[in-house]
């Protein structure tokens, strides 16, 4: 039991979470590891969404709303933190929502529609294929989800997939906390936020955002300066802390 009034209540909250997944085999082992990565980098960011992760936020939603097919790739550690969020962002944005994952089995697969469904995702779930240029697991898509994509949104993902994707000529957001990241460094856009803060500030900016103001931020928009915009807000923290 995790009291309430802990001081890392919320923290402690989402890491039982996700040990629970772990034995229940939606998120892998590998995802614990991962997830520990990202809190750190959290740490630095001050675990809370910065000016420039939210303008990366909305710049992803104009993305989402002014693409001709969309595409959410949901992953297990995806799954178990946010499927809820991720029904509100697909009833939001119209995306399809499909599940690729690294470590890959078919059981993993259907646990984690599974629990999508349960948190209200329509998934789309046809037969996959191996049509991306990897050599590993995540060449694994359906034919009119991912592959058939114009933009594809890949929270917590892996530098191979994302470069694959952007040489296959599509528009890549990541969410990934960590701004030096082969993913973060390699995706046309990259939100350095944490998950759970990022879908919803995604979802508010579909809803919000006009035509002509999706036009114009998905026009317009320069992720060597977003990321740089990250760093410097670690740095800005950590001098704070040495002050
Ligand atoms: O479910 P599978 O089989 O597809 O596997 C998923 C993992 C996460 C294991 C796989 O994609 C993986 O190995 O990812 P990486 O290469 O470790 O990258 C994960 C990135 O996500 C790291 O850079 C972390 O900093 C970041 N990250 C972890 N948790 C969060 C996060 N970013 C945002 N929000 C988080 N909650």
């Amino acid at each position: 039991m995790i009291p309430p009034d802990h001081p890392r209540y919320r923290s402690l909250v989402t890491r039982e979470r996700l040990a629970e997944s772990a034995k229940k085999g939606i998120v892998a082992w590998e995802g614990l590891t991962a997830h520990g990565r990202g809190e750190a980098f959290d740490y630095l960011l001050g675990e809370k969404t910065t000016p420039g992760a939210l303008l990366a936020e909305r710049t992803a939603a104009a993305l989402l709303m002014t693409a001709r097919h969309p595409v959410i790739s949901v992953n297990g550690n995806t799954a178990a933190l946010a499927a809820e969020e991720i029904a509100a962002l697909q009833k939001a944005s119209g995306a399809l929502v499909e599940v690729n994952l690294f470590h890959r089995t078919e059981e993993r697969v259907r646990l984690i529609e599974d629990v999508l469904t349960a948190g209200g995702v329509e998934v789309f779930s046809g037969t996959a294929e191996r049509l991306l240029p990897l050599s590993h697991d995540r060449a694994w898509c359906r034919r009119d989800g991912v592959y058939s994509a114009d933009v594809v949104l890949v929270p917590l993902e892996d530098g191979d997939r994302c470069e694959a994707l952007v040489t296959m000529g599509k528009t890549v957001i990541a969410i990934d906390l960590n701004p030096l990241s082969r993913t973060a460094r390699r995706s046309t856009l990259t939100i350095v936020d944490e998950l759970t803060r990022a879908v919803p500030e995604i979802t508010r900016a579909c809803l919000e955002l006009t035509r002509e103001e999706c036009a114009a931020l998905a026009g317009n928009f320069d992720n060597g300066y977003l990321l740089a915009e990250a760093i410097r807000e670690m740095i800005a923290r950590l001098s704070d802390v040495l002050d």
